[in-house]
């Protein structure tokens, strides 16, 4: 029998270095939601990439930063867990700027549980000069002896396969431990009511959308067309937000649904029914069985 090989993953990094951009970019899929906003990604996210005989298993993860409510311990609990049992991680760092706090304590953490660590310098698009790269590359360098260190591009397409020809050393003779189609372990509900997130985090100011979390109620083909009916309850912490989110004669919230439901369209190829509501619930953030019910709570 031939051999099989697979590995699994972890992307790490700040906020908004462009992880699940990257994750997007290997599978060829947009499955992690991105937007320009720190704190984009709330849990964890599992993308499947077979190639021939190799399964590459990526988990994107939430910019790590301090928690400021309960919902942030959840997130910081994600992705320190996530390094539990892995074959090498993937630090994704910006081009320039002030190496942060969080990223000291990846590093850290990386150093403790000697794990195999890549250092993906991404967005070098922004450069302006070439010489600042090699500045980079030496100022992590003094932090730690990364097992490999690649500039790329997320953006312009531009670095991947090296990124992937590193990940490639790090993978094991192994069983595939997902179907070879399999793209993703999310259920369907939990990547529609990211979409519907991603559309709030674009249209609305800061505060609100990180106190939103969407329940998808319903989700259900019909039985004599090629529709998908959706129903999907946006839960906000206010009612001046709830105000907001809806917007003068429900425009705002007709817009978030419409570039929801293209998008969910396009992901699922077929035509989609969206209808959504929004529902206030004071202080979700720091109530653990909203956490749960939210499906945010952390689990292993
Ligand atoms: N210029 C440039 N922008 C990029 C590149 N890669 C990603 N971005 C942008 O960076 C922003 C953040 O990207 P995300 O992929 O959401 O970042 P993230 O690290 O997953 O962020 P969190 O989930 O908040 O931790 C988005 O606006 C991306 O379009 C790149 O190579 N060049
Ligand atoms: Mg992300």
């Amino acid at each position: 029998m031939m051999k099989t090989y697979s590995g699994f993953i972890a992307i790490v990094g700040k906020p908004n270095v462009g992880k699940s951009s990257l994750l997007n970019e290997v599978l060829g899929e947009k499955l992690a939601i991105v937007t320009h906003k720190p704190q984009t990604t709330r849990t964890k996210i599992t993308g499947v990439l077979t190639r021939g005989s190799k399964q590459y298993v990526f988990i994107d993860t939430p910019g790590l930063h301090k928690a400021q409510n309960r919902l942030g311990d959840n997130m910081v609990k994600a992705v320190n867990t996530t390094l539990n049992d892995i074959d090498v991680v993937l630090l994704v760092v910006e081009p320039q700027g002030p190496i942060n706090r969080s990223e000291h304590d990846l590093i850290e953490t990386i150093k403790k549980r000697k794990l195999p660590a890549i250092l993906v310098i991404n967005k070098i698009d922004l450069l302006d000069k070439k010489e600042r790269l090699a500045e980079r590359i030496a100022q992590f360098t003094a932090l730690h002896s990364f097992d490999a260190v690649v500039p790329v591009s997320v953006l312009n397409h531009d670095g991947m396969e090296l990124v992937m020809q590193e990940v490639d050393r790090y993978l094991t003779e192994s069983v595939h431990f997902f179907p070879d189609d399999s793209l993703t372990d999310q259920p369907e509900r939990v990547i529609v009511a990211e979409r519907i997130r991603e559309k709030i985090l674009l249209n609305m100011r800061q505060e609100i959308p990180h106190g939103t979390a969407i329940v998808i109620e319903k989700m259900q083909e019909r039985d004599d067309k090629d529709i998908l009916d959706i129903d999907a309850v946006i839960y906000c912490e206010r009612s001046t937000h709830k105000g907001m989110l809806i917007g003068k004669g429900g425009s705002v919230l007709k817009k978030i649904a419409s570039e929801a439901r293209e998008d969910i369209q396009s992901f699922f190829g077929i035509q989609v029914n969206l209808q959504c509501w929004v529902k206030v619930k004071e202080d979700w953030r720091n109530k653990d069985g909203l956490i749960n019910n939210f499906g945010l709570s952390f689990r292993e």
